[in-house]
C-alpha cells in the first residue's frame, strides 16, 4: 500500500460486495426476503448458542459473508475477470470441472475468486464461483456452433479499457484513492448488471437445445450475477422459514446431512427464481417480449475445512450413501442414508476430526499448564489441555453440489455426445488461460494449520511429532 490508496483490498471488497447485492435484490426481489430471514435465522441461532455460535466466524463476518456466481464465454473474458477481482484482493483458488460432475450438459469449467490469507479472509471473505463455457468441447458443440460461439463471444465486450486498468492499479498498490475507487465500484458493479439488450432468440434457443448453461453465458450480449448466497449457521432453520413463507425450495440441502458432530465442509439449498421478462429478437426482425428463468436464491452453512484424508473419506462417504441408495434402501432419501453413513464413520467430536488428521484446525495454548521442554504428540498436548483447537472455515465449494446447482438451473437435460473427445482442462490448463496460479485449496489450510504448530513449537520451545 501506499499515501494514495487509502481505500484498502478489503474495503474495495466488502464495497464491491453490497453493491452486488443491491443490484442482484433490485433485479431477484425474494433475493432480499432470502437476505431477511438470513439474518434472522443468525441472530435467533446466536441467542440460542451463545459464544460457542461464532466459533465458526464472528457474527459479523457471517452476516455479511456471501458468495457470488458469475460465467463468462471465453479465455480472453476469463482472464479479464480475474483482473477485475485482482483488484478487489481475489485470486483464484480450487479448479472445478463440472462438465464431468454432472449426467446433464453443463459444459464448464470453473474456479472460485477469493481471498486467500487468514486477515484477509477475516475482514471480508467474499468470493465469485466464476464458470467458463468450454466452447470447444465437442462432446457439446458442434464445429459450427463452436465457430459462431467464438465470433459471437468475441464481438462483445463485458469489461472495458477503463474498468481494466483500474483493476490493475488497485491490484498494484494494495488500493485506491477515494475517486479511483468510486469510479471503479462503479464500473466493476455495472459489467455484472442485467442487459436489457434483445437477445436474438434462434441463436439463444439453439444453445439452449445443447444446454441452457450455454445459453445463459453464450446466447446473451453481457454476463450477469447469476446468483448471490448469504451465510447462515443454521440451514435447516433458514429451510424451514423459508418454506414457511410460501417460497419454494429445491427437494433438499445439499452436502453433509445435518447430525450431531461437527459440520464440515459446504451444505447449500436453493429456491427458483420466478420467470424473468426479457427481449427477443426474433427471426423476423421484430423485438418481442419473453420469459427467462435461468436465476435463483441460494444459501449456504459453512463447515470446518477437510484434509486430504478427511476429503477423500468425505468421497467414499458420499459413494457409499449411492451404493445403499441403490442396492439396498431406494425408498430412503439421500439425507436419510447419509445420516446413517456418516454416524457410522465420521468421529462426532472436533477434538477426534482434529488428531485423526481428518479436518483442518488451528492449534493454540491451552488453559492448561505448558508442557517442559521436549518431544510430544498434538493427541498428548490436546488431551492434557496445554494445547487448545480452533477449526478451520471451509472457504471453497463442493463439485458436487455445485453441478446440483447448475442442474437445478436446467430446463431440460440438453444434449452431450460422449463418443466425442472432451477438451482436457485441468488446474494448470486453466491457470494458464487466467495468467495466475490457480491456488490449491488444501495446500492453503495446510499452511495455516502449519504456521500455528510452527508458533506453539518456537513459544513452548518443544517438537511435535
Ligand atoms: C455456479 C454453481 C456453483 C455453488 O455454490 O456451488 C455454485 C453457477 O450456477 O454459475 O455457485
Ligand atoms: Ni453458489
Amino acid at each position: 500500500a501506499n499515501a494514495v490508496a487509502t481505500v484498502s483490498l478489503a474495503q474495495l471488497r466488502a464495497e464491491f460486495a453490497i453493491r452486488l447485492a443491491k443490484l442482484y435484490g433490485a433485479e431477484v426481489p425474494a433475493y432480499n426476503t432470502l437476505v431477511d430471514v438470513s439474518k434472522d435465522v443468525n441472530e435467533d441461532f446466536i441467542s440460542r448458542h451463545g459464544a460457542d455460535a461464532e466459533r465458526l466466524g464472528s457474527i459479523d463476518r457471517v452476516t455479511a459473508e456471501r458468495h457470488g456466481a458469475i460465467r463468462v464465454g471465453s479465455a480472453t473474458e476469463l482472464s479479464q475477470v480475474a483482473r477485475v477481482f485482482g483488484g478487489f484482493g481475489m485470486y483464484p483458488v480450487g479448479f472445478y470441472d463440472l462438465r464431468d460432475a454432472s449426467k446433464s450438459s453443463v459444459p464448464v469449467v470453473s474456479t472460485a475468486f477469493r481471498p486467500t490469507d487468514r486477515d484477509e479472509l477475516a475482514k471480508n471473505p467474499f468470493r465469485v464461483f466464476t464458470s467458463m463455457l468450454a466452447h470447444d468441447d465437442r462432446r457439446f458443440f458442434d464445429a459450427e456452433t463452436e465457430k459462431r460461439l467464438e465470433e459471437f463471444v468475441g464481438a462483445r465486450e463485458l469489461f472495458g479499457e477503463e474498468l481494466l486498468a483500474l483493476a490493475d492499479k488497485s491490484a498494484a498498490q494494495g488500493g485506491l484513492s477515494e475517486s479511483d475507487a468510486e469510479r471503479y465500484l462503479d464500473l466493476a458493479t455495472a459489467s455484472f448488471e442485467l442487459s436489457e439488450e434483445p437477445i436474438d432468440h434462434d441463436w439463444y434457443y439453439h444453445l439452449e437445445a445443447i444446454s441452457s448453461v450455454a445459453s445463459d453465458i453464450g446466447g446473451v450480449p453481457a454476463t450477469h450475477i447469476n446468483h448471490l448466497t448469504p451465510r447462515v449457521l443454521d440451514i435447516d432453520d433458514l429451510y424451514r422459514r423459508m418454506s414457511e413463507r410460501g417460497i419454494e425450495m429445491i427437494d433438499e440441502i445439499q452436502g453433509p446431512p445435518d447430525w450431531e458432530g461437527p459440520d464440515v465442509l459446504l451444505r447449500q439449498t436453493s429456491f427458483r427464481a420466478l420467470d424473468e421478462k426479457r427481449l427477443f429478437r426474433h427471426a423476423d426482425g421484430e423485438v418481442r417480449e419473453g420469459q427467462l428463468r435461468v436465476r435463483f436464491g441460494e444459501v449456504e452453512q459453512r463447515g470446518i475445512a477437510l484434509t486430504t484424508k478427511g476429503r477423500d473419506l468425505y468421497d467414499r462417504l458420499v459413494a457409499e450413501v449411492d451404493r445403499r441408495r441403490r442396492e439396498e434402501q431406494p425408498e430412503w432419501t439421500r439425507v436419510e442414508v447419509a445420516l446413517d453413513v456418516w454416524r457410522e464413520s465420521l468421529p462426532d467430536n472436533e477434538t477426534e476430526l482434529a488428531l485423526q488428521d481428518l479436518g483442518f484446525f488451528t492449534f493454540h495454548r491451552g488453559d492448561q499448564a505448558a508442557p517442559e521442554a521436549g518431544e510430544y504428540t498434538l493427541r498428548e498436548l490436546v488431551e492434557s489441555g496445554a494445547v487448545a483447537i480452533e477449526p478451520i472455515v471451509y472457504e471453497d465449494f463442493l463439485p458436487r453440489s455445485a453441478a446440483g446447482i447448475f442442474q437445478s438451473n436446467l430446463t431440460g437435460e440438453g444434449s452431450r455426445d460422449d463418443e466425442q473427445l472432451g477438451t482436457p482442462y485441468d488446474i494448470e490448463r486453466l491457470s494458464e488461460v487466467i495468467g495466475v496460479q490457480i491456488a490449491d485449496p488444501t495446500a492453503l489450510y495446510a499452511a495455516q494449520r502449519q504456521a500455528s504448530i510452527d508458533e506453539l513449537e518456537q513459544a513452548l520451545n518443544i517438537r511435535i511429532i
